[in-house]
């Protein structure tokens, strides 16, 4: 569909008003609010994200393709939420200590909420301690951690060391996720789930929460 382009367009020219516009085209089309993120927003994401890979952008054109992503998503966020249900669980959410990335968490936890989650956001660069704190204060169903870089995936790893020794492992379902993350290194650090995207994402914990 042209809109999906045009949307995707918008996102990766680093257009905020044109993506805003055209998001809200797309809404007056009645497309599905899933759709308008995924195929048109987000698809304008990815395409500058294999830009940045091959070095053909740098930051500050990865930065307002960012910008038009956030713009526009926030007048997606209340026709994802439109589903007034009672949470089904509590989610502590949040990027790993050293990594600011949080466009990917961002999408995640609007996915979470989506489903019926009650979702508390850390922010990025959170510290282990601060997770422990906000599962215990919160009495939270679910962790889950992002991490973008190689580096900060560490502390992935550490997170579940974290849980285990607060004595809140057998309350709490730890899940992990971010681009380098896979199942294989999920299932070495002992996490309870990965998922690969942010649809993917809610689907795994709301099966975590419904099995429980
Ligand atoms: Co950064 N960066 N960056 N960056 N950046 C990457 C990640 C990188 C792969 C680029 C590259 O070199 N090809 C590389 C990491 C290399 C590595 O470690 N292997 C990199 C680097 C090196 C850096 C800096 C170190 C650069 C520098 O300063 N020299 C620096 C680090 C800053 C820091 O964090 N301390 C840096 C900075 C930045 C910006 C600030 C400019 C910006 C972030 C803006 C922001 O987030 N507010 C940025 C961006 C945008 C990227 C790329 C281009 C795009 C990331 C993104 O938003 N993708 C990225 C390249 C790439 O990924 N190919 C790159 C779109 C987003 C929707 O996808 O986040 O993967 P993603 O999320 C997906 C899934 O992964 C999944 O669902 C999401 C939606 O479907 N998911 C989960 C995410 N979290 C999940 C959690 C779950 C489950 C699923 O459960 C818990």
């Amino acid at each position: 569909m042209k809109i999906f382009a045009e949307l995707a367009e918008a996102v990766e020219a680093g257009n905020p008003g044109e993506a805003i516009a055209k998001t809200k085209e797309a809404i007056e089309m009645d497309i599905a609010p899933n759709d308008i993120l995924n195929k048109g927003l987000v698809a304008g994401m990815d395409i500058i994200a294999e830009k940045w890979a091959r070095n053909e952008v740098f930051i500050p054109e990865v930065l307002v393709a960012a910008l038009a992503l956030n713009q526009s998503v926030e007048l997606l966020k209340p026709l994802l939420l439109e589903a007034d249900v009672k949470p089904i669980g509590k989610v502590v959410i949040g990027t790993a200590k050293g990594d600011l990335h949080d466009i990917g968490k961002n999408l995640v936890k609007l996915m979470l909420t989506a489903a019926g989650f009650e979702v508390v956001d850390l922010g990025t660069d959170v510290s282990n301690d601060a997770f422990v704190a906000a599962i215990k204060e919160h009495d939270a169903d679910l962790l889950m951690v992002s991490a973008l870089l190689t580096t900060t995936m560490t502390y992935q790893r550490l997170i579940v060391d974290a849980v285990r020794e607060s004595g809140l492992r057998e309350s709490v379902k730890v899940m992990v996720g971010g681009a380098p993350v896979t199942q294989s290194f999920a299932d070495d650090i002992g996490a309870d789930g990965y998922a690969v995207d942010a649809v993917a994402a809610a689907k795994l914990a709301k099966e975590f929460v419904l099995a429980s």
